[in-house]
């Protein structure tokens, strides 16, 4: 059974609080595996990701196999009907559109001394994006992933996914052609997070990794940060629906599926204010739960991770959901142009009952690859500022210097730190000789 909860039970805190700090997923240690695996990659390369690649996909693979040819992409995805093609394509072009906008602008600016400040920004050089194999590899995530990238002007684009025995996924493949990535590996596990990072005789390292995927890529990401950049480690999907009573029940419960479907661990809440609603959408998931093909995923997730909470009214509504901080916030309610101004943490928001989050994961052009496990509490989406970095500029002239300069000296002193204050000082020293020339 899901929880349950009313904000006018007396135990209404204990209840939330449990909500909030319960642990999802089950954490295997695999970190001691991983510190190995990605030791062997960077004393053997190539022959230690063609060894774990036999191990852990099944696959035999040489080193000049590893990447997809040209002739084998182009196989793969004439293997793609021409309605998903069709579909994937008005995503990526939606995608890019949004993501357009996202560029970010440099700036210059002069002040009264004539001194100039600024930033300026640029992309990274090489981008690796990790896509799983097996049932979560989602040609949309290669969207995701890929087209920010591409946007913001990063030079080499590598994609890594496994092929456990052979079998590839040829949308992945369309998906990363359609973003203009060419360079692809089938391989997969920490052992691709350390070929990304540290490089192999046949790939070149990256400077930041990206994408979602098991323990073992989750572990190596934690590893090889610093190294490299990396987005986020991602955690099971969520979802929470704000709903009043003037909404269908049906795609409500739908909605909630719809993340319940991704993983056991993954989490579905609603929060209504009015209580025969909330009992009447969690009968319509019940209902659905019985047809739907991933019941044996999406059941138990509702059934251990959902909730539907009763407010006494929307006010206390948003107050909830601002300190759940979900990855996606659906709110159907009247005015959610308006309502959304009350909302201060949350990846996405979904904004009126025809939009439902799927729009999100898939075509409306915002990026879906959100910040989990309450961190949009201080984080945010993939975007095209994660393939780029900003690197401030500052130009004094002799006026400036004198005005701003012996306040350095003096820093520099408190600090004692000579050579500092010297370095300002000297300049300072020889514009005073010469003060004519200021
Ligand atoms: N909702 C998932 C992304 C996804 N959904 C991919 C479908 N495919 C995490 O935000
Ligand atoms: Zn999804």
């Amino acid at each position: 059974m899901p929880v349950f909860l009313s904000t006018t039970d007396a135990d209404f805190e204990a209840g939330f609080a449990q909500l909030l700090g319960a642990k999802r997923e089950e954490s295997v240690d695999v970190d001691d595996t991983v510190a190995g695996i990605i030791a062997d990659v960077r004393a053997r390369g190539d022959a230690a990701v063609l060894d774990l690649t036999a191990t852990f996909d099944r696959l035999e693979l040489t080193a000049a196999a590893m990447r997809f040819s040209a002739a084998e992409i182009e196989a793969e995805c004439a293997k793609v009907s021409d309605a998903d093609r069709a579909a994937l394509e008005l995503a990526a072009a939606r995608i890019r559109d949004y993501h357009a906008r996202q560029r970010p602008e440099d700036a210059m600016w002069e002040e009264a001394s004539g001194a100039r400040l600024g930033w300026r920004w640029t992309p990274v050089s090489a981008a690796g994006l990790y896509v799983p194999g097996g049932l979560a590899s989602y040609p949309s995530s290669v969207l995701m992933n890929a087209i920010p990238a591409q946007v913001a002007g990063v030079g080499r684009l590598v994609i890594c996914c496994p092929t456990p025995d052979g079998v590839v996924n040829p949308l992945v493949l369309l998906a990363a052609k359609i973003s203009g990535v060419t360079e692809i590996y089938r391989i997969g596990g920490a052992q691709a997070i350390a070929a990304l990072a540290y490089g192999t005789q046949t790939i070149a390292p990256v400077d930041k990794i990206t994408g979602p995927g098991n323990a073992f890529v989750a572990a190596a990401k934690r590893r090889v940060f610093g190294r490299v950049g990396i987005d986020m480690i991602a955690g099971p999907s969520e979802i929470l629906v704000i709903a009043d009573r003037d909404n269908n029940p049906d795609w409500i419960a739908l909605d909630l599926l719809s993340q319940a479907e991704h993983d056991e661990s993954a989490q579905s809440i609603l929060i209504t204010d009015d209580a025969g609603f909330g009992a009447t959408v969690a009968r319509a998931v019940d209902a659905r739960l019985e047809t739907l093909e991933r019941r044996a995923i999406a059941g138990p997730s509702w059934r251990n991770n959902g909730a539907v909470i009763v407010t006494r009214d929307l006010a206390e509504a948003a107050a909830l959901s601002n300190r759940i901080a979900p990855e996606h916030l659906e709110l159907c309610v009247a005015n959610p142009d308006a309502y959304s101004q009350h909302i201060t943490h949350a990846g996405a928001i979904f904004l009126g009952q025809y939009t439902p989050e799927a729009i999100g994961d898939y075509i409306g052009g915002p990026n879906h690859v959100l910040p989990t496990a309450r961190s949009a509490r201080f984080s945010s989406g993939l975007s095209v500022l994660d393939f780029m970095k900003r690197t401030t500029l500052a130009q004094m002239t002799p006026a400036a210097l004198r005005d701003i300069g012996p306040a350095a000296v003096r820093l520099a002193t408190s600090e004692s730190l000579q050579a500092h204050g010297l370095s300002v000082q000297a300049r300072l020293d020889s514009l005073n000789d010469q003060p004519a020339l200021a």
